[in-house]
């Protein structure tokens, strides 16, 4: 019997990369998000293994009513990829806006763990996996990062104490942290700024959400005896930077 995944976010990057990858292995995929059209196309393109399921993450009312909407052969879920996010401008924290930060925590942190939530106790019967797309920006900090990065340092660290909290029962947890990958993150991030957008990836040679959608689908299909606990990921043109020190003049 084929497998079912859900994936958080599957309307665009990651999640959508990641839904195709999975269908081409004959999975079962149910991908969520707020566009329903995106949705649409994606089952025009995947077909009946695909099934879309339109609800905002931070609304669980709407998240509930389509997960007891899931159709026969989605019902039992083996693998949730928690991937629905986004970041909100790059300013330093005081100029960032309070609803951008709000925004961020409300989806990255909220919403996931209420989807969490609601699909634990299946996943435990299942004896599943759960795959949490961290950042780089939880292991990194960089100017402009601040509340972003720290909502993704939560979905490491929830990913490490779901571990030890499933202790013994089979489940498996990893964290995923990508570095630079090109996708409507940045667009999302710069406020549809394209300019900003071509500046940034120009010349870089930045991760694809393929690349992204690879790594999941590695990680989903070790042995049930494996479990990937995190795994941190850059293109090759991406790399640390040294500490910053303010001297006054
Ligand atoms: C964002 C990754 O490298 O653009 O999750 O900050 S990076």
């Amino acid at each position: 019997m084929a497998k079912t995944i859900l994936i958080s976010g599957a309307t665009a990057g990651f999640g959508a990369a990641t839904a195709r990858r999975f269908v081409q292995a004959g999975w079962h995929v149910i991908g969520t998000g707020r566009r329903a059209e995106r949705l649409d196309a994606l089952k025009a393109e995947l077909g009946e293994a695909f099934h879309g399921a339109a609800f905002d993450i931070t609304d669980e009312a709407a998240m509930l009513v389509a997960l007891a909407a899931l159709p026969e052969g989605f019902k039992g879920i083996d693998v949730l990829v928690n991937n629905a996010g986004l970041a909100l401008g790059t300013k330093p924290a005081p100029q960032s806006a309070l609803s951008d930060w709000t925004t961020m925590i409300g989806t990255n942190v909220t919403g996931l763990v209420t989807l969490t939530h609601h699909l634990l106790p299946g996943l435990v019967e299942r004896k599943g996996a759960i795959v949490n797309i961290a950042s780089v920006a939880a292991n990194w900090p960089y100017s402009g990062g601040n509340v972003y990065g720290a909502t993704k340092a939560f979905v490491q660290q929830f990913s490490l104490g779901l571990r030890s909290d499933l202790h013994g029962k089979g489940v498996r947890v990893t964290s995923i942290e990508p570095g630079l990958c090109e996708s409507e993150f940045t667009l999302v991030r710069n406020g549809g700024d394209q300019k900003a957008y071509d500046a940034l990836y120009g010349g870089a040679n930045a991760l694809q959400p393929h690349d992204i959608a690879e790594t999941i689908f590695w990680v989903a299909t070790q042995p049930a005896h494996v479990n990937v606990n995190s795994l941190e990921i850059m293109p090759v043109s991406q790399s640390f930077a040294g500490f910053q020190v303010h001297r006054e003049a």
